[in-house]
């Protein structure tokens, strides 16, 4: 996704990270290429001087924080500054609600109201899907193969053509203990007669949210069609799919953040698990690929782990008192690309010449594992993840549906996340280990580290 972006970002990264001094000259050529790479991404021009002009402008007037280099002092500028380019993240309640989706024909309604439900679903919650798409044939039956797929309950009304008879009937049952996903109808664009549909549908049902569903492919224009809709009939948030294969997915996602309106989540795939949650920041961390661990650690101020953070979590991970939430983030962290293989290499053992195949045999693995892992914890509730030693019999059985795994898989995912936890504790008295992990987590060595560094286990 956004490959190209990404591409050529890291290497106006590793042109900074490089540069041995950082002078007028130096910053200048950084926003022209900051510049470039954006364009490239579909951008609007606009946007793309917007950013580069306040890079430059921190970047030659700012200093950066005591210890820190200048370097990735100018990093962490263009970071947060790509980061706000993108607005500010949206929180999804998870709780009991009514979600009207909204949109043109084709952009991927019923596909997103799929994967919604699948999202809340794994967070342990009801979910009803409400066909109300009369218009296009076939709509109704496509959301029931959807709901049969998740086992998740359809209201559908046979041979009716009115969308309100449809969401009045829904609306009469008890649906209080259900997070309601309306899947509207479009139209291939946005006429009088889809206006009115929607008002009337907005005004019957009383939505708690209005997600707007644009196609990345569209690029710019994005921003013409949320204002459009936001000015018709209002929407809480926009989720943009079809990132997976888009070159203009830059633009897309710049120009509906320039609306205000915020990106909920984003499609990133045909399959109902491609929806991620939408954080300006951690997209942007991902994007560039801040496979460094160091570089990351020093923005981590804005991943909320400061140092004392990441000293606390060196700790905690250490007294072994650490639960799958913080697993989550450990392991969403190492998935990042370039990481895993970053964390191997830096083991003395993985260095021995030959081991190459192995090495890459053992990360796809392991890159597989996290990856299944991830969906696994994003069916448990927050209690869970707290507390994992409440999951226990029924609890494993829901989770285990909830991710479309077997229950076998889950218990292995408990399993190992406890012997992480023992072999954490073990590392415990081991002055080496923990400072390769430092190291890892940003912290420089000095000599007399190294010198000092080999006294053992005990
Ligand atoms: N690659 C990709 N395809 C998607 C994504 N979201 C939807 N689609 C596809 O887009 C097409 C239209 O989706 P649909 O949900 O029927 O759109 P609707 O008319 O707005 O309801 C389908 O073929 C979906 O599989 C996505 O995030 N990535
Ligand atoms: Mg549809």
């Amino acid at each position: 996704m956004l490959d190209t972006l990404a591409e050529s970002l890291k290497d106006v990264f590793k042109k900074i990270t490089k540069s041995s001094s950082i002078d007028k000259d130096t910053v200048e050529e950084l926003v022209r290429d900051i510049q470039r790479a954006l364009l490239k991404a579909d951008v609007k021009v606009q946007i793309a001087l917007d950013v580069s002009r306040r890079v430059k402008e921190r970047a030659l007037n700012e200093k950066p924080p005591p210890g820190m280099s200048i370097q990735n002092f100018i990093l962490k500028i263009v970071y947060e500054e790509l980061a706000s380019m993108l607005g500010k993240p949206k929180d999804i309640r998870l709780s009991p609600q009514k979600i009207m989706l909204v949109g043109l024909y084709g952009h991927g309604k019923t596909t997103t109201a799929g994967k919604l439900a699948r999202f809340f679903q794994r967070k342990g919650l009801s979910v009803y899907l409400v066909a109300c798409d009369t218009h296009r044939p076939g709509a109704v039956e496509q959301l029931e193969q959807i709901g049969d797929q998740l086992s998740i309950p359809v209201f559908s009304l046979k041979g009716e053509n009115d969308p309100v008879k449809i969401v009045g009937n829904y609306l009469k049952r008890d649906i209080s203990k259900y997070v309601s996903i309306f899947d509207t109808s479009g139209r291939h664009s946005l006429n009088e007669d889809l206006i009115e549909e929607m008002k009337k549908l907005k005004e019957l049902i009383n939505p708690d949210e209005i997600f707007l569903i644009v196609d990345a492919t569209i690029g710019q224009q994005a921003e013409k069609q949320a204002m459009a809709f936001k000015e018709a009939i209002g929407i809480t948030g926009v989720i943009i799919t079809k990132l997976d294969g888009s070159a203009k997915g830059g633009g897309a996602l710049s120009a509906v953040a320039a609306t205000g309106a915020p990106v909920v989540f984003i499609g990133v795939g045909e399959h109902l698990d491609d929806l991620e949650y939408f954080d300006p920041k951690r997209f942007i961390a991902r994007i560039l690929g801040l496979g460094d661990m160091k570089a990351l650690m020093e923005i981590s101020k804005e991943l909320n782990m400061d140092e004392e953070e990441t000293e606390k979590t060196v700790e905690k991970m250490m007294s072994g008192k650490i639960n799958l939430k913080d697993m989550y983030d450990i392991w969403e962290q190492i998935s990042r690309p370039g990481i895993l293989q970053k964390l191997f290499n830096s083991l003395p053992m993985m260095n021995i010449p030959g081991s190459d195949k192995i090495n890459k045999d053992f990360m796809d693995q392991s890159v597989e594992k996290i990856r299944k892992y991830r969906i696994i914890l994003d069916s448990m509730t927050n209690e869970e993840l707290e507390n994992p030693d409440i999951i226990k019999g029924s609890r494993i059985s829901r989770i285990a549906r909830g991710a479309g795994v077997s229950e076998e898989e889950v218990r292995i995912l408990l399993k190992d996340f406890n012997n992480m936890v023992k072999m954490m504790k073990g590392m415990k008295g081991n002055r080496k280990m923990i400072k390769m992990l430092r190291k890892q987590m940003g912290k420089e060595l000095n000599e007399d580290d190294i010198g000092s560094g080999n006294d053992g286990n005990n």
